[in-house]
């Protein structure tokens, strides 16, 4: 599921003072990452623009979906992100038959890196620690163990420094391999002037990347995925990367 954006999408919210991005840049990101869904097989649900809500084709930021049915609406850590979580319900209720309610605290679902049988839940500047016990408690309704993990400082979400890569493997940025959090999994440490790019994509055999980081491409490429290099130059200056623009189950 996703989001095209809207014109106001470059008013979209950064960390920095850096310049709009171009709205046809956006646009033409945006309809590359759906072209790149559809070659790996997926069908993609594609919402229409919310005007009042620049940040709103971040998907990934207002809810978690999972593929037995079950779905949370989460609590965007920053106020002018909140009510894309009404807006974005009547569609998962289309698709989803148990949808459950963040009741406290905030969460962004950047901040949620779900592996295998195990959700992390990074405390960032979204995602507070009311939140993250909450979605905890109900991700473990889910059936999956939940560790809450204080990311490096310097990143918008959790997910902004590291991605499932598969089963087993999270790339990540060297501080995150450094601290041991991902100590059970195979961590591929991305090149430290590449870490803009540690935000991926898996889909099946293939991952969904940024095209400026070649090294991260190799890295990839020698785990025996597909990297599939996909412009991110627009959506970039808004602190997005791959996996926000979605919703996948
Ligand atoms: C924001 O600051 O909320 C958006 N401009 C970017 C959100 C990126 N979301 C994500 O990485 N999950």
């Amino acid at each position: 599921m996703v989001r095209t954006p809207g014109p106001s999408a470059v008013k979209g919210l950064r960390a920095g003072r850096g310049p709009d991005p171009d709205f046809a840049g956006l646009l033409s990101e945006h309809a590359g990452y759906v072209a790149a869904l559809e070659a790996a097989g997926i069908a993609v649900t594609v919402l229409d623009p919310l005007a009042t809500f620049p940040d709103a084709l971040f998907v990934e930021d207002p809810a978690l979906v999972f593929r037995e049915g079950m779905a949370v609406l989460l609590n965007p850590g920053v106020p002018s992100r909140a009510g894309e979580v009404a807006e974005l319900a009547p569609a998962l209720a289309e698709h989803f038959e148990q949808i459950e309610t963040l009741a406290e605290g905030h969460a962004d679902g950047g901040d949620v890196l779900v592996m295998p049988g195990r959700a992390f839940i990074g405390l960032s500047a979204r995602t507070d620690r009311a939140g993250a016990k909450e979605l905890a408690r109900i991700l473990e309704l889910f059936g999956l163990a939940t560790t809450i993990v204080t990311p490096p400082p310097g990143v918008l979400h959790l997910k902004t420094a590291c991605s499932l890569i598969d089963a087993e493997t999270v790339l990540a940025t060297g501080a995150i391999a450094r601290s041991g959090l991902f100590a059970d999994y195979c961590v591929i440490e991305v090149p430290a002037d590449e870490e803009g790019g540690a935000n991926v994509l898996r889909l099946a055999d293939r991952v969904l990347m940024g095209s400026g980081y070649p090294r991260i491409a190799d890295l990839i490429a020698g785990h025996g995925a597909e990297p599939v290099p996909l412009e991110t130059g627009a959506i970039a200056m808004i602190d997005a990367g791959l996996t926000c623009m979605s919703l996948r189950w």
